[in-house]
């Protein structure tokens, strides 16, 4: 009976949600669709993977757009205004786009502080149309809301489709072969799941879990779900983050700790995850997808295999019909484009970015096939949201060495950098850590932190870049 009456509950609940979705879109419609077009462009990626540079120089470069010559609409001359407005969103902390990039430009520049949580912010554009009547109509007003998520929150969605048992059997699964696992395994060695909840013991395994996702992603795993396990915000503590995998029991009780964390499983899907992909990720246009390739490059072929199989589970949301949660959700409507960006690109000689791109291109073959099929384009780049680099060759043992020089961010020397060659075959790299290599054969790979170059921008110039006027143009250009 009581199962009964919570099913009911879950059900009228959805029918409201959809309804207020509904209602939403209808006025969202009429006030803004006919007249000023909203673009949503999400922006992600696993922790330190430069969204926030990123989202930072994008936005300074819109509002300045000397260097934005790919951005077709800045080249035509289109575009007669940009300016930041009030965001749509009254309950999402607004993107600090000013403190971020006075960190970036200042007269001492410094990386922007690590952001943990979403953040929002509207650009609002004038343009001018393109095309024959192009003189005859006056300009537009088009808005560009830039929503900026973690990925780790992505990487949940996997978790809808599947039960506690489930999840734990495969997360169990994966941790044999890691590094990192020892000590959540030892402490789940003297753990029965039948016996009764002790919350104490609850929580030593939860932070026991905790720590082994840490170091996972530490080590250059991008697989760590829960991702509100390593993000916690005001959840922190709170029992819907209080569980962890569990070896499989034949018969738990209703107060066993399996039981309990069934629960929780459950109310971390319910209350957590679902929240985000209803309120947020379902009303996404466009979405960039940014990827820090060459650390993970740089950490090995097994943090090279895992960033392809979180590529893949990241590119699932953009598949809503393989996730019936999902398709529910989106009811028909999908991100339309997505970009695949390796980022920090000015670590390398553009000699060598081709073959970057090319490896960001075999990253997520699989996930982009899959995504085409749904009718989202895929395309992948390297870029550089703010160039802190300049090139140099210089001769190394009789031979000419494509370089960078910058001013490294540990003691603030200058230093010229060669990171090693990438080949030009990514199956080079990709091949070996699908198979499970421990380490690549024959080449190493460095990566070295540079401190952002102090600037004197001229007026109208944004921030140096490579590339983010193309990755503008792929992810809005068609809307200006
Ligand atoms: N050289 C160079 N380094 C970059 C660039 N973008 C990001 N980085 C480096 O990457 C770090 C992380 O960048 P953020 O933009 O803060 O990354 P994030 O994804 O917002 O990180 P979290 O907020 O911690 O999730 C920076 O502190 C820089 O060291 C770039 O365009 N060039
Ligand atoms: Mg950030």
């Amino acid at each position: 009976m009581r199962n009964r009456k919570r099913g009911l509950c879950v059900v009228i609940s959805s029918i409201a949600d959809g309804v207020l979705r509904r209602v939403e879109a209808v006025s969202d419609g009429v006030s803004e669709a006919l007249f000023e077009p909203v673009i949503r462009l999400g922006v992600t990626g696993m922790a330190r993977s430069g969204k926030t540079v990123f989202i930072t120089s994008l936005v300074a470069n819109l509002l300045d757009r000397g260097r934005m010559p790919q951005l077709s609409a800045h080249a035509e001359g289109r575009i007669e205004a940009a300016f930041l407005q009030p965001q749509p969103d009254d309950l999402v902390p607004r993107f600090d786009y000013e403190a971020h990039l006075a960190a970036m430009t200042g007269e001492t520049p410094n990386w922007p502080e690590s952001t943990r949580a979403i953040s929002e912010l509207r650009v609002t554009l004038r343009v001018k149309p393109a095309g024959m009547f192009a003189g005859l109509q006056g300009a537009r007003t088009v808005h560009l809301d830039i929503v900026d998520y973690p990925g780790e929150w992505l990487l949940d969605l996997s978790l809808m489709g599947k039960s506690f048992a489930q999840w734990s059997a495969e997360v169990l699964d994966a941790l044999k072969a890691r590094d990192a696992a020892a000590d959540y395994l030892a402490a789940l060695a003297n753990v029965d799941g039948a016996d009764a909840l002790d919350e104490p013991q609850a929580q030593v395994l939860a932070a026991a879990f905790t720590g082994y996702l840490h170091a996972a992603r530490a080590a250059g795993f991008s697989d760590c779900t829960p991702g509100r396990f390593l993000l916690p915000g005001d959840l922190e503590g709170s029992p819907a983050l209080t569980f962890a995998p569990l070896a499989e029991v034949d018969k738990a009780g209703r107060r066993s700790l399996w039981r309990a964390f069934e629960r929780r499983f459950e109310a971390y899907k319910a209350r957590v995850v679902a929240p985000f992909f209803r309120d947020h990720f379902s009303r996404l246009d466009r979405q960039v997808v940014l990827v820090d390739a060459l650390g993970a490059i740089h950490s090995g072929p097994q943090a090279v295999e895992d960033l392809r199989g979180g590529l893949r589970d990241t590119l699932a949301a953009f598949k809503p019909g393989r996730n019936s949660f999902l398709a529910r959700l989106m009811r028909g409507k999908r991100v339309e484009r997505v970009l695949f960006a390796a980022t920090k690109a000015d670590h390398l000689h553009h000699s060598q970015h081709p073959q970057l791109t090319a490896i960001m291109q075999a990253l997520t073959r699989d996930a982009a096939d899959r995504a085409q099929f749904a009718g989202a384009a895929t395309q992948a780049v390297s870029l550089a949201a703010l160039r802190a680099t300049v090139e140099e060759t210089v001769i190394h043992g009789g031979k000419p060495l494509d370089c960078v020089r910058g001013r490294l961010l540990d003691g603030g020397k200058q230093a010229a950098f060669y990171p090693g060659a990438l080949p030009d075959d990514p199956s080079v790299l990709l091949t070996p850590a699908r198979d499970g290599a421990a380490k690549w054969l024959g080449q190493d790979y460095q990566v070295m932190k540079f401190a952002p170059a102090p600037l004197t921008l001229r007026p109208g110039e944004g921030p140096p870049h490579i590339r983010l006027d193309r990755a503008a143009q792929f992810l809005i250009g068609d809307l200006l």
